[in-house]
């Protein structure tokens, strides 16, 4: 009843700006104060073949900075990261905050999930949006999404509205309402926030599934892969490149990361968090 109150009536933004605090509070919040690097992760509002998390973590990392990721499953017709990663054999996506806290300090990235620890709140409403037709509410959405990445303890985000026929907005307006929500939470937390609104008018990539993103994203981190991914994988982690003030320009934050997807170095970083995270790196070198 509560999700469809607020599916149809909405909340003004002191309401939705409240409903983020309460998810925020339901659960602990990692505390990576003690890690001398910039914090910074993204986002996105998910979309069709959607695989950006599985390229940007490892190569945001491998470039200095620490991503602490909390991702989703899957929501609506679009897929989760973390069922993607859990395609995988052995790969883990719970666990406590300390082994999340440790592995960000000894390698940069964690890819995990809400837990009993971490936005509880989130974890339940999530599930229970999916089968009650409340997904696409602005509200919702904005609180799901900002009370995960308030928890992660990072410095500044990098959000990709997707728009489009295969996103959960369909609508620019909208999707810019949302963006405009999420940025205002974001800003009243003390956080830097960028917004991008991105096209989901086709599917990201060539691949759907939860293996074949995988598959597809092991190609982007050893330099290949489509065009459409690559240039959005580039151009959001450049965005927390910036943010995070490791680069000055944008062309150059771009050249890093191609670099890195392209010299390996992005790649070795994916196997690093597949082992730590119990995964079977096997089917990472020979997907
Ligand atoms: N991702 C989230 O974490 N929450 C949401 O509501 C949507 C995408 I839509």
């Amino acid at each position: 009843a509560f999700l469809l109150a607020v599916y149809f009536r909405g909340m003004n933004f002191k309401e939705i700006l409240s409903l983020t605090e309460a998810y925020l509070h339901s659960g602990k919040r990692l505390d990576l104060s003690d890690i001398p690097v910039p914090k910074i992760d993204k986002h996105s509002t998910g979309g069709v073949g959607d695989k950006v998390s599985l390229v940007l973590a490892p190569l945001a990392a491998s470039l200095g900075l620490a991503v602490p990721m909390i991702s989703g499953r899957g929501l609506g017709h679009t897929g989760g990261t973390l069922d993607k990663l859990e395609s995988i054999p052995g790969f883990k996506v719970s666990g406590s905050l300390t082994r999340f806290k440790k592995q960000i300090r000894r390698i940069g990235v964690a890819m995990f999930g809400q837990t009993e620890e971490l936005v509880p709140a989130d974890r339940k409403i999530y599930a229970l949006r999916d089968v009650t037709a409340t997904v696409d509410s602005i509200p919702l959405i904005t609180a799901s999404i900002m009370s995960k990445k308030l928890a992660e303890g990072i410095d500044g985000l990098v959000l990709d509205v997707k728009v489009g026929n295969g996103a959960v907005l369909v609508e620019q307006q909208q999707a810019e309402i949302l963006a405009k929500n999420m940025m205002k939470v974001g800003q009243a937390f003390g956080k830097k926030v960028v917004a991008y609104l991105t096209s989901m008018e086709q599917p990201l990539g060539l691949k759907i599934g939860n293996w074949l993103e995988v598959e597809e994203s092991i190609e982007c981190l050893q330099g290949g892969g489509p065009d459409d991914l690559k240039e959005l994988v580039v151009e959001l982690t450049a965005e927390m490149l910036l943010l995070a003030g490791l680069v000055k320009k944008k062309i150059t934050a771009h050249r890093k990361c191609r670099q890195a997807l392209q010299d390996g170095t992005a790649f070795k970083k994916m196997l690093q968090l597949v082992r730590a995270q119990r995964g079977n790196s096997q089917f990472i070198r020979n997907p």
